[in-house]
């Protein structure tokens, strides 16, 4: 039924999120904000300066526009940081060997991200040339949960809305994916939200889903 996948990145393709919270955790100590994983989750897929605004939502201060700018380079330093640890070794045996698969079983295969660092984290992964398209938080002025990143990947597959299956892990995904007129298998946080056609218990359920 499906003729592209398209993959959303951090908490689909590579566990990314644990760098986003420790980073944002020591911008949130560094400042005196309260800070924990709940919140952490609603920053899911969102892009890097609403995360701020969301973060800051625990603050009474006001921040001026130079000292937000200010915070989330400096977030973002620390988990570039982070990120340089990354190798090949951090990607999943069970993700590449999934992948390798759907792409044997002709599937085109999108990247839908709203990170600016898709690319560095893909090429890490040693990724990069595996996808048909990489939309990120470069290519989109609207983030998820707009459907703008999900249009972008599908239009650059070549394929209409309905022939595109999202894998998704965030609220804020899902609600984009469907936007865009897609459906969604949903992994991790995302598994039991009610939009999401395929429950996915873990990422090579896929292989069954996409025969
Ligand atoms: P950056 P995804 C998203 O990636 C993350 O889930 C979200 O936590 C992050 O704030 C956003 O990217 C922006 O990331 O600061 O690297 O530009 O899940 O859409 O792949
Ligand atoms: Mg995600």
């Amino acid at each position: 039924r499906f003729k592209g996948i398209i993959f959303d990145l951090d908490g689909v393709i590579c566990h990314t999120d644990k760098y986003h919270y420790m980073a944002w955790k020591n911008l949130a100590d560094s400042i005196g904000i309260y800070f924990d994983e709940q919140i952490n989750n609603r920053l899911r897929g969102v892009s890097r300066m609403e995360s701020l605004e969301i973060i800051l939502e625990s603050s009474d201060k006001a921040y001026s526009d130079k000292e937000k700018e200010e915070f989330a380079n400096k977030k973002n330093e620390m988990y570039k940081e982070l990120l340089n640890k990354m190798s090949e070794n951090d990607l999943d045996k069970k993700v590449k060997e999934t992948l390798d698969i759907l792409k044997e079983r002709g599937y085109k295969t999108a990247i839908a991200s709203s990170s600016k660092n898709a690319r560095l984290i893909l090429s890490k992964l040693n990724l990069i040339d595996f996808f048909d398209i990489i939309v990120d938080g470069n290519d989109i002025k609207y983030s998820k949960p707009d459907k703008e990143v999900f249009e972008k990947a599908g239009i650059g597959l070549g394929l209409l809305c309905d022939e595109c299956l999202v894998v998704e892990d965030a609220a804020s995904g899902v609600e984009g994916a469907k936007r865009a007129g897609m459906e969604v298998a949903g992994i991790g946080d995302a598994k039991n939200l009610s939009d999401v056609t395929f429950h996915l218990e873990s990422f090579d359920d896929l292989q069954k889903y996409c025969r």
